[in-house]
C-alpha cells in the first residue's frame, strides 16, 4: 500500500473514515485544500458498499448515467458505463479508477477501523484510536461512513453454528462462489435477496427462500447501454445533473409528478401505470402527486403491482405469498429486480413462509420452521443492515463534556440538517440521518454535503477559528420539521430500516429527510446565506 510522506504523522488536519463514493470525494476536496487529511478505511479497497456487496446480481438500483460523481466534468466524459444499471464490478471497478486517477490512495490506511473518538476540551482536537492499536489527533472528524455498512446477521437461535458455508450479501467473500449442485437456504426477501435470488436459483440444485416480508419489485428492465445514448447524455450532462437537483429524490429521469391519482380515471390510471412499468425501476412511484401520501392513491398503485405478480407466478398460492399487502408500495425501499418473481416458476425453487411461523432455530445443516426442517449445504443471510445509525455507532464517540453519541442518540438520531450533532464539534457527518442521503440519489447527496462541510472547514481556517458546533436548539427545530414532514408521509407507516424497525430494540425513529432535494439544497442554501444560521462558530 503506498502512503504519502504523512503516514508516521499523528496529527491530522481532518481524518475521514471511510472511502466509499463519500469519504473519496471528501479526500480529494480537502486535499485541494492543501489540508492534511487521512482516511480509515476498514476494507483493504475503496468502494464502500461496492466493495462489500459482492453477492451474485448486486448492481445499483438508479441508473449510472447519473448515480456517479459529477465534480469533474473530464470524469464523467471519460468514464463509460457499459449497462443501464451498474453492476457491482463495473461500479467497483469505477471506484478504482477515481481512487486511481486522482491518486487517494496514499492518504488511504485500509484495513483500519476508527475504535473511537473523543473530543479533546483543552486541545479542541479529536483524540482518535484505530483497532491497529494507533492514535492520532484531527482537527477535524468527517464519517463518511455510509448508511448501509453494518450486516445485521439474524438473531436466530443456532445461526452461529451453521456447519456449511453461510455467507451475508452486506459482506460477500472476494472469491466466486460456486452454488452447482448445492442446497442453498437464502433468509430474506429485501433489495439484496431480490437481486440474488434469481443469479442463485440458476445455479444451485434447489433453493429455499425464507420469507417473512414480502416486498415489491419492480422489473428494472436493465440492458446494455447503447453508446448512442451514452453520448447523446454526456453532451447534457450539465443539463441533467442541474435538474437532478430540482427533482424530489435528486434523479433527473423522475421530476416532480403534476397530478393526484384522483385527477384521472381508474382506465387512465391504469394506462399510467403500464407506461411506469414499461419504463421499469421507481417510475410508478413517480406516476401521482399522491402516491405517498394519501392510502388509497397508493393502494391503486400496490394493486396494479399485486396483478403483474399474479400473471407472472404460475402457482396462485405462491403468488399471494409474494403479493405484499402489509405496507404501501414506497414506504420500504422498492426493490427492482432482473425476473425476480419468475423465479418462482422453477422447479428448483421453492418460497417458505415465515410470517405466522417463524424460524426456530439453524441447526449445523438446516433451518427449522416449526417442526419442518429443511436440510441446506449452503446459507445466505440477506438480512439487511443496522441502518443509517449503525456504523456511526459502532464507533465510541464522545463529544464535549463526555457525551457519548450513542448515548445521546439511544431514542432516535438528532443532527443539524444531517450534517453535524450537537456537543460534537469539528465532527461531520455525509449523508446523515435527517438528510435526503437514502432517500435520494446517493452520489448526489454526497457530493452536496462534501461541498459545505469543505466550506465549513475553510472558513475556520480563513478565519483563524477553532470550532463549529450544531446549535441544540437548531437540531430540535430540524429533528422536528424532519418529523413533521414525514408525518405528512405513508413512510412512518411501515417497519422498514428507515424507522429502524429492522433491528430489535432499535428505537423507531423516522431517520431520512423526506421533504425532497430541491427543498433540502433551498434550505441549505438560505441556512449558508445566513451567515451559517444554526451553526455557531467559534475560537474555543
Ligand atoms: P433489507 O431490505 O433490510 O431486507 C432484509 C430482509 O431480511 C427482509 O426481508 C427481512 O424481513 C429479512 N429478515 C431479517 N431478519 C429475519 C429473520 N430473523 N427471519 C426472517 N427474515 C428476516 O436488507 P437488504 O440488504 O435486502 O437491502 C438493504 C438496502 O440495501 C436496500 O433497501 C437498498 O437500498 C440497498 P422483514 O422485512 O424484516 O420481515
Amino acid at each position: 500500500m503506498p502512503h504519502s510522506k504523512n503516514i508516521s504523522e499523528d496529527s491530522f488536519d481532518i481524518v475521514i473514515v471511510g472511502a466509499g463514493f463519500a469519504g473519496m470525494y471528501m479526500l480529494y476536496k480537502l486535499r485541494s485544500m492543501g489540508l492534511n487529511t487521512r482516511v480509515y478505511e476498514r476494507g483493504d479497497g475503496v468502494g464502500g458498499t461496492w466493495y462489500w456487496n459482492r453477492y451474485p446480481g448486486a448492481r445499483c438500483d438508479l441508473e449510472s448515467m447519473e448515480y456517479s460523481y459529477s465534480f469533474d466534468n473530464d470524469l464523467q466524459q471519460e468514464w463509460n458505463w457499459k449497462e443501464k444499471y451498474g453492476t457491482q464490478p463495473e461500479l467497483l471497478k469505477y471506484a478504482n479508477h477515481v481512487a486511481d486517477r486522482f491518486d487517494l490512495r496514499r492518504d488511504i490506511e485500509f484495513k483500519t477501523r476508527l475504535n473511537s473518538a473523543q473530543y479533546n476540551d483543552v486541545t479542541g482536537r479529536l483524540d482518535l484510536t484505530t483497532n491497529r492499536g494507533s492514535r492520532a489527533t484531527a482537527a477535524h472528524l468527517v464519517l463518511a461512513t455510509g448508511n448501509l455498512s453494518t450486516p445485521q446477521p439474524p438473531k436466530i437461535d443456532g445461526v452461529a453454528d451453521f456447519n456449511g458455508r453461510s455467507f451475508h450479501t452486506g459482506n460477500w467473500p472476494h472469491v466466486n462462489v460456486d452454488f452447482r449442485k448445492r442446497r442453498v437456504g437464502i433468509i430474506g426477501t429485501g433489495s439484496s435477496a431480490v437481486q440474488a435470488i434469481p443469479e442463485i436459483a440458476k445455479q444451485a440444485a434447489h433453493l429455499t427462500v425464507f420469507q417473512r416480508t414480502a416486498n415489491f419489485s419492480i422489473p428494472a428492465h436493465h440492458g446494455p447501454l447503447e453508446s448512442a445514448e451514452r453520448e447523446a447524455k454526456k453532451a447534457r450532462y450539465d443539463v441533467i445533473r442541474a435538474s437532478a437537483n430540482e427533482t424530489p429524490f435528486g434523479i433527473a429521469k423522475f421530476g416532480s409528478p403534476t397530478q393526484s391519482a384522483w385527477d384521472v380515471n381508474g382506465a387512465e390510471r391504469q394506462k399510467i401505470y403500464e407506461e411506469a412499468w414499461a419504463i421499469g425501476g421507481q417510475a410508478l412511484l413517480f406516476t401521482f402527486t399522491d402516491i405517498l401520501t394519501d392510502r388509497d392513491a397508493n393502494e391503486t398503485a400496490a394493486e396494479f403491482v399485486r396483478e403483474r405478480i399474479r400473471e407472472v407466478v404460475k402457482d396462485p398460492a405462491i403468488a399471494e405469498l409474494l403479493c405484499p399487502k402489509d405496507h404501501p408500495i414506497g414506504t420500504k425501499r422498492l426493490c427492482l429486480d432482473s425476473f425476480y418473481y419468475e423465479t418462482y416458476n422453477r422447479d428448483n425453487v421453492t418460497l417458505i413462509d415465515v410470517k405466522k411461523m417463524p424460524i426456530s432455530r439453524i441447526t449445523p445443516s438446516a433451518v427449522v420452521v416449526g417442526d419442518k426442517s429443511y436440510e441446506i449445504d449452503d446459507l445466505v443471510l440477506a438480512t439487511g443492515f443496522d441502518a443509517m445509525t449503525g456504523a456511526a455507532r459502532d464507533i465510541n464517540i464522545v463529544g464535549e463534556m463526555g457525551i457519548r453519541l450513542s448515548d445521546r442518540w439511544a431514542a432516535g438520531p438528532q443532527t443539524y440538517l444531517g450534517i453535524m450533532v450537537a456537543s460534537f464539534p469539528n465532527m461531520y457527518l455525509i449523508t446523515g440521518p435527517q438528510s435526503p442521503g437514502v432517500k435520494s440519489q446517493m452520489i448526489l447527496s454526497i457530493e452536496y454535503h462534501v461541498e459545505i462541510i469543505a466550506k465549513m472547514i475553510d472558513k475556520i481556517r480563513r478565519e483563524g477559528l477553532r470550532t463549529v458546533r450544531a446549535k441544540p436548539e437548531a437540531q430540535a427545530a430540524w429533528v422536528e420539521h424532519n418529523n413533521l414532514v414525514a408525518n405528512k408521509t405513508l413512510y412512518p407507516t411501515a417497519a422498514s430500516w428507515y424507522m429502524g424497525a429492522n433491528i430489535p430494540g432499535k428505537a423507531r425513529v423516522f431517520m431520512p429527510y423526506v421533504g425532497g432535494v430541491k427543498e433540502y439544497r433551498a434550505i441549505c442554501g438560505k441556512v449558508m446565506t445566513d451567515n451559517w444560521r444554526g451553526f455557531a462558530f467559534s475560537n474555543n
